[in-house]
């Protein structure tokens, strides 16, 4: 398991975008950054509503990141947004705003064919930043191979 720990710290090449739907969600995005700080990933986090403030959103993404984590509650369009947006992997957070996250889980889950948006748990940023760990950690797949 350490071995898996160091490769990924070699990832340092990458740069994650976190981005929240409101500062009401920051809670759920600080389990990300905790984790991703604790394996030596670089990453930006940032407030941006695709409903409130879209232009923010696009301005963001325009930076260029190599994976973007989009957490967000209610009608949660800002995963799925900036998977319109990016051809790189987008991980979406469903927050527990209303309905128990009911109506966030389904709004990332159930995206149309073409723009793939990976759903984790509701509130369940940690996992987010484990399969981040994990898509980011292919970058050294040529030099060693993943396990079965
Ligand atoms: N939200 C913000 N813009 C679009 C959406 N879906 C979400 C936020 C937050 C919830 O609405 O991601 O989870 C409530 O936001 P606020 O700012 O009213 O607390």
């Amino acid at each position: 398991m350490e071995e898996a720990v160091d490769d990924r710290k070699a990832c340092g090449c990458m740069k994650i975008l976190i981005v929240c739907g409101s500062e009401s969600d920051l809670h759920i995005a600080e389990k990300v950054g905790f984790i991703l700080e604790g394996n030596k990933v670089d990453f930006d986090l940032e407030v941006a509503s695709a409903h409130r403030d879209p232009e923010k959103v696009k301005n963001l993404v325009n930076r260029g990141y190599s994976l973007y984590i989009a957490v967000a509650g209610l009608s949660a369009a800002l995963p799925g947004f900036i998977a319109s947006i990016t051809d790189r992997p987008v991980i979406g957070v469903p927050v527990s705003a209303k309905l128990g996250g009911l109506d966030a889980l389904l709004s990332i889950a159930q995206m149309p064919k073409g723009v793939p948006v990976a759903c984790v748990g509701i509130d369940n940023g940690e996992n987010a930043a484990y399969l981040a760990l994990r898509i980011l950690h292919m970058c050294r797949q040529k030099e060693k191979p993943l396990k079965p």
